[in-house]
């Protein structure tokens, strides 16, 4: 039995690059909640759970994560056998509703240990790795045109990135489907084009967005409109030939399986952190396969460490159709981790050792912890 004795979470603020523009914030700063289970033999797993711009992007925050794993998680877990992780899971589930991306930072922690004790990587955990990496695109999001394309210019060059997301929605559709035209027009085939637009479209505006965008080449368009309106979203899909890809509606396999049913979107957006844990977005790829639908490994904008959480399950996929966006750690001034995950060939490399297959530098998480940022030591029956 390897008991759960402690659970910690620190929230770290690490500035990004540049600003990063998004349609409902900008992000000067990304704000992830590291966590670490102890367990009783010694073994420690980690996890991260991060959401974007605060709380524009979903009813979580940095500060909610830091809470309900404090306040909810920690008293439920704490005794428990982080050995049996299905029980500790189905422990989370029952004792907290939604938050999603807190309870996959714990969910995580527990691969993590699980395999750390065991010797293996948390992809062997999932059936074993199908891939030694993985492509990995960049977002462009710098408000700016000429700006976008130097960056992604730069990017081709380097051998880093040859997939490009551009976030728009914040401008009107006609200069935003110009926007995407010059950047598409100014890197011809040697780079595939696709934008988010993060719900901020009307269904009425997304009509003519979807119409523009790909009359310019841009070949897939993630979450047009709000995620509730999930008829707008059947309608885009079988309106236009431009790919439609689900990102924010999707909570776990609950909600896949409501887009498989009303063929919402053609693409799933795979997010471990939205999808309540690396579990969950297994059952979320699973029932993408089994509809038919396209999938593509997607981010909260992770360090390094929740990065490599998605690397490890990622590697288990027969067909990532759309590759992945797994570029968080290059977003940020510095990772935090010890080694950092390896980006060449326009790909990210899955790392091999046990666990997650990477640790922290100390250092790092000192620098960046929020001032008056405490660790918890969490205690509770068990
Ligand atoms: C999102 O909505 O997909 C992913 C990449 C990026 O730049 O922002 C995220 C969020
Ligand atoms: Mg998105």
């Amino acid at each position: 039995m390897s008991k759960i004795e402690t659970i910690e979470a620190v929230i770290l603020d690490i500035p990004t690059i540049r600003g990063h523009v998004l349609s409902m914030a900008t992000m000067r700063t990304q704000s992830a909640v590291v966590v670490r289970l102890r367990f009783s033999d010694g073994s420690e797993g980690l996890g991260e759970g991060t959401t974007i711009g605060g709380i524009s992007y979903c009813p979580e925050s940095p500060e909610s994560i830091v809470s309900v794993i404090e306040s909810y998680i920690a008293p439920a877990l704490i005794g428990r056998d982080g050995d049996r992780l299905n029980e500790a899971v189905q422990l989370m589930a029952k004792s907290v509703k939604g938050n999603f991306i807190a309870k996959s930072a714990v969910e995580i922690a527990l691969w993590d240990g699980l395999g750390k004790r065991l010797g293996v990587p948390v992809s062997k955990l999932f059936g074993g790795a199908v891939r030694s990496r993985l492509p990995a695109a960049w977002t462009l999001a710098s408000g700016n045109s000429d700006t976008d394309i130097a960056e992604a210019q730069e990017m081709i060059a380097a051998g880093r990135h040859n997939i490009f997301k551009l976030k728009i929605g914040k401008r009107a559709v006609r200069d935003d489907v110009a926007h995407v035209a010059r950047i598409k027009a100014a890197l011809g085939d040697t780079a595939s084009v696709r934008v988010d637009v993060n719900q901020a479209w009307s269904l009425q505006e997304a009509r003519w967005g979807l119409k523009g965008l790909q009359e310019v080449g841009c070949e897939l368009v993630e979450q047009p409109v709000a995620a509730r309106d999930v008829q707008g979203m059947t309608e885009l899909t079988a309106g236009y030939e431009i790919a439609v890809m689900a990102d924010e509606v999707l909570n776990g396999p609950e909600e896949a399986l409501q887009v498989a049913a009303t063929r919402s979107a053609d693409v799933l957006s795979v997010k471990v952190a939205q999808s309540g844990g690396l579990k969950r977005a297994s059952e979320v790829i699973s029932i993408g396969e089994a509809a038919g639908l396209g999938l593509y490994g997607g981010t909260m904008l992770e360090t390094g460490l929740g990065t490599a959480a998605a690397l490890q399950l990622f590697s288990t996929v027969q067909d990532l159709t759309w590759g992945t966006e797994l570029f968080g750690p290059l977003l940020l001034v510095e990772d935090i981790l010890a080694e950092p995950l390896v980006y060449k060939d326009f790909h990210v490399e899955i790392p091999q050792a046990a666990g997650i297959g990477v640790s922290l530098d100390p250092d790092k998480i000192e620098k960046f912890r929020r001032n008056g940022s405490k660790v918890i030591r969490a205690t509770g029956a068990g």
